[in-house]
C-alpha cells in the first residue's frame, strides 16, 4: 500500500451522524449489522463515490434506505466497500458483516481474551468489525445493541449510558448502550463475558453522580481496589488542575489479559491490560502500584484530551498523546514527589526517545508520512510530545498556559483538531508568535546545545554563550533553530542563587534561545558562580557544557533545583564512565573517582528525608546512557565492565554507610504502596545493589535473606533482581522458589521472565529459549512475549548484543514467528534494533544481517516491513 501523507489530507466526502450497531455475539461467527446515517460532507467533493474501509471482513448484505443493494451496485472486498453512486442527500446505509473473534490473533477489532469478548479499535480496528469511514474526523453518535448467551456473557458493555436490557430467548439476553457524545470510531468499545466487578461512586464538581465500575476476572476483585482509588483521584485532579468534569453517568474500566498495549481510552469504557489494573501487596510491586495510578489517570484524562476533542487525522496523534502524557506526568507529580517524577521521566525520555531520535527510526513529533500508523505510537510522539507541551508552559508561564487550555477546551469541544488549532489558542492568550515554536513538531532529532561560559572578575560579568544545532535525521538534512527555553540559576559560593541582571534589569530565570547562537551577559556578578543550566530539564535537548566537574560536584551538593542536583552528579558519573570505557577497551584499569563516592554517599545520609529522591541520586547512569553518550562504535560489554567497576569501587568506598542505610531501611510495619514507603524500599535496594556489586558474598547473602524474608512483593522482586545479576547458588535457589510459589499467576510469571531475560549472564539466551518452550509461555499473549523476548531485546544490552550475533538472530526469529499472527507486537519487538547503527563494526554487521534476513522474508506484514525498511534505509 501507498504511504499516507499529511500534505494529502482531504476532508471526508461523506459524514456519518449516527451509528446503530446490532452485535449478535458468537465465538466464531459474530454477526454485526450497522445502520449508518450518512450525508454528503459540504466540505467534500461533489458526486464522489462512497468508499468505506474494511479489514478482513465478510459482507452478508447491504441496503440503502431499506432497499437491498445487489452485488453489481457495489464494489466489495475484505478491505473496502464502494458504492459508486450513492444518494446526494442524507440516507441510511445498512451493512451486515460476519466476523470470527476466535480467529482474531492480531487483537485488533473484536477478539477473545480468556473467554471474554473485547475490542481494540485504535487506530484502525473498527474496520475489522464493520465497513466504515474509519478515520478520526468522522464523528458520530453511537447506539449499540449487544446480544449473546446469558450464561457465557452475563456482562454486556459498550460506550455511554445503559438504556435497556432484556431477555432475547433461547438463553440469550441483550443490552442497549447509547453514547450521546459524538466520537470517532477508534473510541468504540464492546466487552462481553463473565466478569467480576468492583463498584464505587464519584460526585463531580457539578454534582453529577457517576457510577464507577472496574471489571476483572472472577476472584480478582480484591486486586481492583487500587485501580478504583486511582480513578477517583484522577477525576478529582482533572477538576482541580484543569476544570474538567466527567460527562456520563458511568465510567468503566475492564481488565483483559490479552492486550497489545497498556490500555485504551474508549469513551466511558476504558479497556486495560490487566497488568495495569490488578494489584495487591502479595502480587504487585511499588512500581506496579505507581504504573496503575499513572495509566488509569492517563486514560481517564483522554476523556477531554482525545475524546471530547480528538485528532483530525493520525498525523495529529501527539495532539492527544503528548498532551495527555503531560497531564498524567503532572498528576503523578502532584500525587507523589515532583522532583522524583521529573527525574524518572527524564531518565525514560533519554533512554528511549533520545535513542529513537538518534537512530534510523527518528521522526518528528508530528510525522508527515507513514506506511503503518501503528508504528507511530512512539516515545517521540508520546514523551517528546509531552516535553513540547511542558516547554510551551515554561515559555509562556503557568497562567497563560492554563488560559490557553481553557480556550482550547472551550473553542474546540466536539471537534477533530490539528496541532495548529491547538497552538493558536496559546498564541492568542499569550500574544506570542509561535511560528518558530512549531518547528518542535516538524523537526526530528534531539537538538544539541553547546554552552561556554566566562567570568570576568573585573567587569563583574558572567557571559554565557549558547550554540544550538540539530543533527540530520532520515529525510531531514537541514535543520533550523528552535525555541529552546533555558531555565537557569547562577549559584554563588555560598550555595545561594545570585540575582540575575541583564542589560541593567532583573532577568530570567527562563531565557529563550531562538538563534543558532545566543549570548547572555549577566551583570553585577560579584563572585564566580557555578551555573545551573536547564533547571528541571527545561528543554528536551542534549547539553554539552564546559562546566568543570568541580562546579558540577558543588551543584550536586548545593543547587536549589533538586533536578539539577541529581543531574550534576549524573553528568560527572557519565563523564567518568565514558573515560572508563576507553580504559577498558584498551586493556587498562579504569581510574578511581573518590569525589563521585562522596556525591553518592549523600543518598545514604540518614538526614536525607526524601528516600525516593535519594534512590535516584544513588542510581548511576544506565548502560544505555553511556552507549548514547558514546554515540558510535559502541561495545556493550566494555560499558557493562566499566559500570561494574564503578559500582564495585562505590561498594569499597561506601561499604559501612551502605550497610547502615540498608539496615536502617528494613521493613517494619505492614506494607503500604504510598510514595514515601516505596521510596524507602527503593533506597534500600539501591544500597543492596551496591553491597552486592561484583558478586560480593556478603551482599549476595543479604539479598538472599531479603528474598526469603520478604513480606511484600516489592522486596521479593527487588531482592531477586539483585540476585539475578550474578551467578550464584543463592540466585538459582531464589529463582526456583519464585517459580514454585508464584508460577501459576501469569502476571507474576511475567516478573520471573523479566528478571531472567535481563540477566547479563552468558547463559541467559539459552534460558530464554528454554522458557519460551515452557508451559507458562504463550506466544499469543503479548504480556508473555514482552516480558520474555521484549525484555531480552530492549533490556539486556550485553546479551542481546552478544558478539556472536545469536541475540539478534533470536529476536528476529521471534519477530518472524509473530509476523502473521500479531504484526503489531512483532513490530514492537524490533524496537530493540533502534540503535543498531551505533554499534562497533562486528556487532553492527551481525545486527544488519538479522534485519536483512527479515527484509527477505515473504509476506511481511505492513507493520514489520515498515520498521525493517526504515531501520535499514
Ligand atoms: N491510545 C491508546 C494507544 C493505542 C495504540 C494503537 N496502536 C492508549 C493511550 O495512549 O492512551
Ligand atoms: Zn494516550
Amino acid at each position: 500500500p501507498r504511504p499516507v501523507r499529511l500534505a494529502e489530507y482531504r476532508p471526508s466526502d461523506f459524514l456519518i451522524d449516527a451509528v446503530e450497531l446490532d452485535v449478535m455475539l458468537d465465538p466464531t461467527a459474530t454477526r454485526v449489522t450497522a445502520r449508518l446515517r450518512l450525508r454528503p460532507n459540504p466540505a467534500g467533493r461533489d458526486n464522489a463515490a462512497l468508499t468505506l474501509d474494511g479489514d478482513d471482513l465478510n459482507l452478508v448484505s447491504a441496503a440503502i434506505d431499506g432497499d437491498p443493494l445487489r452485488v453489481d451496485d457495489l464494489d466489495v472486498s475484505p478491505s473496502s466497500l464502494t458504492i459508486a453512486n450513492p444518494p446526494r442527500r442524507p440516507f441510511e446505509l445498512t451493512v451486515t458483516t460476519l466476523v470470527d473473534p476466535s480467529a482474531n490473533t492480531k487483537l485488533m477489532g473484536l477478539y477473545r481474551s480468556n473467554g471474554a469478548y473485547c475490542t481494540q479499535c485504535e487506530a484502525e480496528g473498527f474496520r475489522r468489525i464493520t465497513y466504515f469511514l474509519d478515520r478520526p474526523d468522522v464523528l458520530a453518535v453511537y447506539t449499540i445493541r449487544i446480544e449473546g448467551s446469558e450464561a457465557e456473557n452475563p456482562v454486556l458493555l459498550s460506550n455511554g449510558n445503559l438504556v435497556e436490557t432484556g431477555a432475547a430467548g433461547e438463553g440469550r439476553h441483550f443490552a442497549v448502550w447509547h453514547d450521546p457524545h459524538p466520537k470517532p470510531s477508534y473510541l468504540f468499545a464492546l466487552v462481553a463475558g463473565d466478569l467480576g466487578v468492583v463498584e464505587d461512586q464519584f460526585v463531580t464538581m457539578g454534582g453529577r453522580k457517576v457510577t464507577l465500575k472496574v471489571f476483572v476476572e472472577h476472584g480478582k476483585e480484591d486486586r481492583a481496589v487500587h485501580a478504583m482509588e486511582s480513578i477517583k483521584a484522577s477525576m478529582r485532579w482533572d477538576e482541580e488542575a484543569f476544570g474538567r468534569e466527567y460527562d456520563l453517568d458511568v465510567f468503566m474500566v475492564v481488565a483483559v489479559s490479552y492486550f497489545n498495549m497498556g490500555a485504551m481510552e474508549n469513551k466511558g469504557l476504558n479497556v486495560f491490560n490487566d497488568k495495569y489494573v490488578l494489584a495487591s501487596p502479595e502480587t504487585a510491586t511499588d512500581g506496579d502500584y505507581a504504573n496503575i495510578e499513572a495509566i488509569i489517570a492517563h486514560e481517564y484524562f483522554h476523556n477531554w484530551t482525545g475524546n471530547r476533542i480528538t485528532c483530525r487525522d493520525w498525523f495529529q496523534l501527539c495532539l492527544k498523546e503528548g498532551l495527555t502524557v503531560f497531564r498524567d506526568q503532572e498528576f503523578t507529580a502532584d500525587m507523589r514527589s515532583r522532583p522524583v517524577k521529573r527525574i524518572s521521566d527524564v531518565r525514560g525520555l533519554r533512554s528511549v526517545q533520545f535513542a529513537e531520535d538518534a537512530g534510523p527510526l527518528a521522526h518528528p513529533v508530528r510525522p508527515e508520512v507513514y506506511a503503518e500508523i501503528n508504528n507511530f505510537y512512539t516515545p517521540t510522539v508520546y514523551e517528546k510530545g509531552a516535553e513540547v507541551i511542558r516547554m510551551l508552559k515554561t515559555w509562556i508561564g503557568g497562567d497563560a498556559f492554563r488560559a490557553g487550555m481553557d480556550l482550547y477546551f472551550d473553542r474546540h469541544d466536539g471537534q477533530a483538531c490539528t496541532i495548529e488549532q491547538f497552538i493558536a489558542c496559546f498564541a492568542e492568550v499569550s500574544g506570542r508568535d509561535f511560528s518558530q515554536f512549531l518547528r518542535w513538531y516538524s523537526q526530528a532529532g534531539t537538538p544539541e546545545v553547546r554552552i561556554a561560559t566566562a567570568y570576568d572578575a573585573e567587569a563583574r560579568t558572567f557571559t554565557l554563550d549558547a550554540a544550538q544545532s540539530t543533527p540530520a535525521t532520515p529525510g531531514q538534512h537541514t535543520k533550523l533553530p528552535v525555541v529552546i527555553p533555558l531555565a537557569l540559576g547562577l549559584v554563588g559560593p555560598d550555595g545561594r542563587d545570585m540575582p540575575l541582571v541583564v542589560g541593567g534589569a532583573p532577568a530570567g530565570p527562563v531565557f529563550a534561545l531562538t538563534d543558532e547562537t545566543t549570548r547572555i551577559v549577566f551583570e553585577n556578578v560579584e563572585q564566580r558562580p557555578a551555573p545551573s543550566l536547564f533547571r528541571n530539564f527545561s528543554a528536551p535537548v542534549k547539553v554539552v557544557s564546559d562546566i568543570a566537574d568541580d562546579d558540577l560536584l558543588f551543584l550536586a551538593a548545593h543547587d536549589s533545583d533538586p533536578f539539577n542536583r541529581w543531574q550534576a552528579a549524573q553528568t560527572v558519573a557519565l563523564r567518568h564512565l565514558v573515560a572508563s570505557v576507553a580504559a577498558v577497551r584498551s586493556g587498562r584499569e579504569p581510574a578511581d573517582e573518590p569525589r563521585l563516592a562522596e556525591a553518592l554517599s549523600r543518598a545514604f545520609d540518614p538526614a536525607e528525608s526524601d528516600c525516593a529522591y535519594a534512590a535516584q541520586i544513588a542510581a548511576l547512569p544506565s548502560e544505555g546512557d553511556v552507549a548514547r553518550e558514546l554515540g558510535e562504535d559502541v561495545d556493550p560489554d566494555a560499558i557493562h565492565a566499566a559500570r561494574g567497576f564503578l559500582k564495585s569501587a562505590m561498594r569499597r568506598r561506601l561499604g559501612p554507610q551502605l550497610l547502615a542505610a540498608y539496615e536502617r531501611l528494613a521493613e517494619t510495619g505492614p506494607y503500604s504502596p504510598d510514595a514515601a514507603s516505596a521510596g524507602r524500599r527503593a533506597l534500600k535496594v539501591a544500597a543492596l545493589d551496591l553491597l552486592a556489586a561484583g558478586g560480593e558474598r556478603d551482599g549476595i547473602a543479604r539479598a538472599h535473606a531479603l528474598y526469603s524474608g520478604a513480606r511484600n512483593m516489592t522486596d521479593r522482586v527487588m531482592a531477586l533482581q539483585v540476585l539475578s545479576l550474578h551467578a550464584s547458588p543463592e540466585r538459582e535457589d531464589a529463582l526456583a522458589d519464585f517459580a514454585r510459589v508464584y508460577g501459576q499467576d501469569p502476571l507474576l510469571l511475567d516478573k520471573w521472565f523479566v528478571i531472567q531475560a535481563s540477566a547479563p549472564l552468558p547463559d541467559t539466551i539459552d534460558r530464554v529459549e528454554t522458557l519460551m518452550a515452557s508451559p507458562g509461555f504463550d506466544i499469543r499473549n503479548p504480556n508473555r512475549v514482552r516480558s520474555l523476548i521484549g525484555t531480552f531485546g530492549a533490556g539486556n544490552p550485553t546479551q542481546f548484543n552478544r558478539p556472536d550475533g545469536r541475540g539478534y538472530a533470536f529476536v528476529a526469529g521471534v519477530v518472524a514467528e509473530l509476523n502473521a499472527s500479531n504484526p503489531q507486537v512483532a513490530a514492537r519487538l524490533l524496537g530493540a534494533f533502534r540503535t543498531w547503527r551505533s554499534l562497533e563494526p562486528q556487532r553492527r554487521g551481525k545486527a544488519e544481517a538479522a534485519l536483512r534476513g527479515l527484509a527477505d522474508m515473504p509476506r511481511l506484514s505492513a507493520d514489520v516491513a515498515d520498521i525493517v525498511r526504515r531501520a535499514l534505509a
